[in-house]
């Protein structure tokens, strides 16, 4: 049972994509000195954790994901004491930095490939996965997963990118390696890891076995005990495609001495085809679906483990423009995203931008993109035959750039993200969408988020309460019940452009209900059973 209270039960994490964060040397890539000049605007948001997606030394071919060296700073980012400068800057505003682990895979200008790939005798041939005889698994950019190495006359897996070579945790000489990366960091002072695929380090390709091998708990039970396991209070998250709500519980239950929490991604996967889909083959999502998805993990992990709460990363599209309404009610749909996601039982993640209701982006020429997920696809569908116009349909929709365009600072060029010019193009729409705005406007997205984020910080119903769907069938409202001791709650989003009727007893409102939220500036018309366009709202029942 989770019985012990945590620190991170209370705190809310953002998420930095450092390299499109904030530019403070003008050379047009966001760097570390960048996020310290932000960290009065973060202190101020309230939240208590700065996940960093990775910023160690890398050749960018997956924009840090293709880590070089574990132990130093990537050249554009800065040095390492611009990194130990922002921990120690963060934890005087009381926020934790959370490093990203990439052990599933390194760059292949890590020293340890540079060496595996000389001899099959060289010490850290074992390193990596090798094969004469390659199978049909296919790499998730597209393409093979396995790349021949003439000096060898075999071939190394990447489930990745080919310079994303994929380490051997069967090799204890590996785990010793990651659990040694761990330490020095922990060293440094920092306050968790996200663990990057961490559900495929168990992998046995030639049996075609990817995520959820039957060791990979033992290797996340080491890195537990032999390395965060070791200090207090390491606050931990796995990003695992393939987790369900079962295995959730395996995940965050304290006495399986795994992680804190995984990124599960359930609810967001339902707008693809089901049938051999991918992310780009769009279907319309369903909303009794994702009320399911969601509540599913509510129920399963409540009191047993601990649940992540997210609707953006820096692999997802901008949610406001994926479940909301990025157009004219893009305020009051932001507002209820932030609700429904914040009102649940778990910690909530907010990405870069999310906080003042940034939107997806459209770059008519394919040139402007950057992610190699998205070029790969784009050059992969057109030899296939796709039409021009769906693919970029496909891309304005699902791209991973969607979350890569600059933070949007100011109405400055470049919306004060840079002097010099910017490694991907902004958003044009940065005159509307802007930080120094929204923390002039009481009423803004931000304000809204500085809000929650405030009420988790004391509200035990909010953490610690049970979780009840209300109108399952519903196709446009998302609402729930969170109790706790004598106290009852109500939450709830309208996912839509409409005006609902709802009696107001099916949702147990009357006389005594109060609003603690919502996002319309007048109180709403509830006791008319009356719910506005994308209207949301918490209320004390
Ligand atoms: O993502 C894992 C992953 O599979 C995603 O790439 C996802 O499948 C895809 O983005 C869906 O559109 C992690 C990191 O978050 C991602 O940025 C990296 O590219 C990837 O691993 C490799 O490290």
């Amino acid at each position: 049972m989770n019985h012990e209270h945590k620190w991170w039960h209370r705190s809310v994490v953002y998420q930095i994509y450092p390299r499109s964060f904030y530019d403070a040397d003008g050379d047009g890539i966001g760097d570390l000195a960048g996020i310290i000049r932000k960290l009065d605007y973060l202190a101020l948001l309230g939240v208590g954790v700065l996940w960093l997606c990775p910023v160690y030394a890398s050749p960018n071919d997956d924009n840090g994901y293709d880590i070089a060296d574990y132990y130093r700073i990537m050249d554009e980012f800065g040095t390492m004491d611009d990194m130990d400068l922002l921990i120690a800057e963060a934890g005087r505003r009381g926020m934790k930095i959370m490093m990203d682990v990439v052990a599933n895979h390194t760059s292949d200008e890590h020293r340890w490939f540079c060496e595996a790939r000389t001899s099959p005798d060289n010490p850290y041939h074992d390193y990596y996965i090798w094969t004469k005889q390659p199978n049909d698994l296919m790499s998730v950019f597209g393409g093979s997963a396995w790349q021949y190495e003439p000096r060898l006359d075999e071939y190394y897996l990447h489930l990745f990118s080919r310079k994303q070579p994929d380490l051997n945790w069967a090799n204890p000489q590996v785990r010793r390696e990651i659990v040694d990366v761990l330490t020095f960091w922990l060293e440094k002072g920092v306050g968790g890891f996200r663990f990057d695929v961490i559900d495929l380090i168990g992998k046995i390709p030639e049996q075609r076995i990817i995520a959820n091998g039957p060791r990979l708990h033992d290797y996340v039970l080491e890195l537990n005990e032999d390395g965060f396991g070791q200090y207090d209070d390491i606050l931990t998250v796995g990003e695992a495609w393939g987790a369900t709500p079962q295995t959730g519980v395996r995940w965050s239950d304290p006495e399986s001495r795994q992680l804190s929490m995984i990124f599960q991604f359930g609810h967001l996967t339902l707008d693809q085809a089901r049938v051999g889909g991918e992310k780009w083959d769009i279907i319309p999502y369903d909303l009794r679906e994702l009320k399911t998805v969601l509540s599913r993990w509510q129920t399963e992990l409540y009191g047993r483990g601990w649940n992540s709460l997210f609707w953006n990363n820096h692999d997802l599209p901008r949610a406001v423009s994926r479940f909301g309404d990025d157009g004219r009610y893009r305020v009051e749909s932001a507002k209820m995203l932030a609700t429904v996601l914040h009102g649940m039982a778990g910690t909530p993640y907010i990405y870069q931008g999310e906080e003042i209701g940034m939107t997806n982006v459209r770059f008519t020429d394919i040139a402007d993109y950057r992610d190699i997920e998205t070029l790969n696809m784009y050059r992969d569908r057109l030899a296939a035959g796709y039409r021009p116009h769906g693919v970029m349909a496909a891309i304005y929709a699902k791209s991973r750039d969607n979350a890569r365009t600059p933070m949007q600072w100011d109405t400055s060029e470049h919306a004060g993200f840079s002097a010099g010019t910017p490694w991907i193009k902004v958003n044009p729409n940065y005159w509307d969408i802007n930080a120094l705005s929204a923390v002039e406007d009481k009423d803004s997205v931000f304000h809204y988020y500085r809000r929650l984020v405030a009420l988790r910080k004391t509200a035990d119903w909010l953490v610690y309460g049970s979780y009840e769907l209300l109108l399952p069938d519903h196709g446009q409202l998302f609402a729930y019940c969170r109790r706790y001791e004598r106290e009852e709650y109500l939450v709830f989003g309208n996912f839509s452009g409409l005006t609902l009727t709802i009696y107001p007893a099916e949702l147990r409102l009357g006389a005594r209900s109060v609003p603690l939220l919502n996002n319309y500036p007048d109180p709403t018309p509830w006791e008319n059973g009356v719910i506005r366009p994308w209207e949301t709202a918490i209320i004390k029942l």
